[in-house]
């Protein structure tokens, strides 16, 4: 049968129309090289690819190609693809102008169906005398019944735009020799047996029938009358016949022709109409695209071009395919221009880093809990280590830090955070403690780098290793200086940052 028409200009896909799986884009392209290497012109050569025929034709810079069925007769494809193509030039003179030209695309769509109707695709009806294949010939079939010659009748049968021939005898004779004839060039075989009476020598004889006569066409084997046997039996035939996939049907059901249409349009592989949130899709990748989202419309592109394989859309399949590569390359881009981006940025901005937000930091407890802090910086808030710089204070600090810490929901677990007063206990055991900050050794406090994740647990973290060094900074600050530092690197902090930052910070210090 027809499977697809394609037609390749300058080497570009410039139409297509499927009417059942054939190739996909991938396998196309190759073809395409194939074909274009044969030399060839003005006649039309033929070529098996994968499990199909492709028919091509090459006329200057055109190439027309139809991917048929394997078993497909060469003289009559031959015959239609030089009267399509013929008719594809009077529709479509310059094919430059081909994009724009929907009505004709249309009328020559229509034209393709009346081509696939010529082929006359034909299906057999073939099995056990009484086992419903007239019935189901009258059930599916259009009005437009004839005879072949004295053993068959023929009629045809239309799902979606295809029409088909169908073909039941009317013989009665289960071994009779015109069966050969009913099966010979049949694109589809549907062998049906009645589930509660059959025997499997007849049933032997018609699969070996089909195997000599027509052995590429597909074959659809269909138990009916389900209708009479129980659920167990049903089981009991497939496990029989358990080398051969077996359909069931009962003909007496009110669905059995949407059935029967299912059953072919399956084993075909005919093009489906597309899911109904097709379109839906198609928007939620262009505003993706739209806002920016790079990454998440290249994911939706891909999966609508998987639609469109599944569903033989080409078209589409290509149209989002160049969407993909054209996202692509912009996302390489970005990715490159950020990577120098980074290779500029070194540590040193943090000197640049000032705070414009004058934040107010409350006074440490002193054992002066009314007087002022004398030695907070107005402009920035920064606390300049003095006289309050003694182990009491210091040791007070720490704690008071602690509880903030706790009340503002730290992130980092309690674990993760280890302080060791006894080293400040120590210290004041011994009093050899110096009013100079750099002096005074601070509580030890270790920080996991693993534990950081948010902003805030940076923030905490830069505010502890300030406070060891002797230095304070408020925590609203301390976060400020992450945020800033985060947006002159353009990335995520890691844990080596901090310690930069905290060296920045308690140099900017030193220097006022
Ligand atoms: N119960 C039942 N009877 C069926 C079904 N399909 C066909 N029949 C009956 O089976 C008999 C033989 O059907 P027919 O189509 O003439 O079989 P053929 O010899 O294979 O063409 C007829 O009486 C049909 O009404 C079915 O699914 N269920
Ligand atoms: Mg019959």
């Amino acid at each position: 049968m027809l499977r697809q028409f394609l037609v390749f200009y300058r080497g570009e896909i410039i139409f297509t129309h499927s009417f059942a799986l054939g190739l996909n884009i991938d396998e196309l392209n190759k073809a395409k090289e194939i074909m274009q290497k044969v030399s060839i012109s003005d006649k039309i050569i033929s070529r098996s690819i994968l499990k199909y025929q492709i028919f091509h034709h090459r006329k200057d810079e055109i190439q027309y190609s139809f991917i048929t069925d394997i078993n497909d007769p060469h003289n009559y494809i031959d015959k239609i693809l030089k009267n399509t193509i013929h008719k594809f030039l009077l529709f479509f003179p310059d094919p430059n102008e081909l994009k724009e030209q929907f009505s004709s695309k249309e009328a020559f769509v229509k034209y393709l169906i009346e081509a696939q109707h010529e082929l006359h695709t034909k299906i057999a009806l073939i099995g056990p005398l009484n086992s419903g294949k007239t019935t189901l010939y009258n059930l599916v079939r259009n009005n437009d019944e004839h005879s072949i010659m004295n053993f068959a009748k023929s009629s045809t049968v239309s799902i979606a735009d295809l029409k088909f021939d169908l073909w039941d005898n009317i013989l009665d004779d289960n071994y009779s020799l015109l069966w050969s004839k009913i099966i010979g060039g049949s694109d589809l075989i549907i062998l049906l047996f009645d589930a509660s009476n059959y025997n499997l020598k007849v049933l032997n004889h018609f699969l070996s029938l089909y195997k000599k006569e027509s052995n590429l066409a597909k074959l659809l084997v269909i138990a009916n009358k389900t209708d009479l046997v129980s659920i167990d039996e049903i089981k009991r035939i497939k496990t029989e016949l358990d080398n051969i996939a077996i359909k069931e049907l009962s003909l007496i059901n009110s669905n059995a022709k949407s059935l029967v249409f299912k059953y072919i349009s399956d084993i075909l592989q005919l093009k489906k109409g597309l899911p109904a949130n097709f379109e839906e899709l198609i928007k939620q990748a262009e505003n993706l695209e739209q806002n920016g989202n790079t990454v998440g419309a290249i994911a939706k592109y891909k999966e609508l071009m998987n639609i469109c394989s599944a569903f033989q859309e080409l078209d589409y399949e290509n149209e989002f395919m160049r969407k993909c590569d054209e996202l692509n390359l912009k996302l390489t881009k970005a990715i490159e221009e950020r990577k120098e981006e980074q290779k500029k940025i070194k540590f040193t901005p943090f000197e640049a880093i000032k705070f414009s937000k004058k934040v107010n930091i409350k006074q440490l407890p002193t054992k002066n809990p009314t007087s002022a802090p004398s030695n907070i910086v107005p402009e920035t808030g920064f606390l300049k280590n003095s006289e309050e710089n003694n182990f009491e204070n210091q040791k007070k600090k720490i704690e008071s830090q602690i509880i903030r810490k706790k009340s503002k929901k730290l992130k980092l677990k309690p674990s993760d955070i280890k302080i060791n007063l006894e080293g400040i206990i120590d210290q004041e055991r011994s009093s050899q403690i110096s009013t100079q900050r750099d002096n005074v050794n601070p509580p030890e406090l270790e920080i996991d780098p693993n534990a950081l994740k948010t902003d805030n647990d940076y923030a905490n973290a830069l505010q502890i290793m300030i406070t060891r060094e002797g230095g304070q900074l408020n925590i609203n600050l301390c976060l400020e200086f992450i945020e800033k530092i985060k947006n002159i690197l353009g990335r995520e902090l890691i844990f080596n940052d901090l310690l930069i930052a905290k060296q920045e910070f308690i140099k900017q210090e030193n220097k006022s």
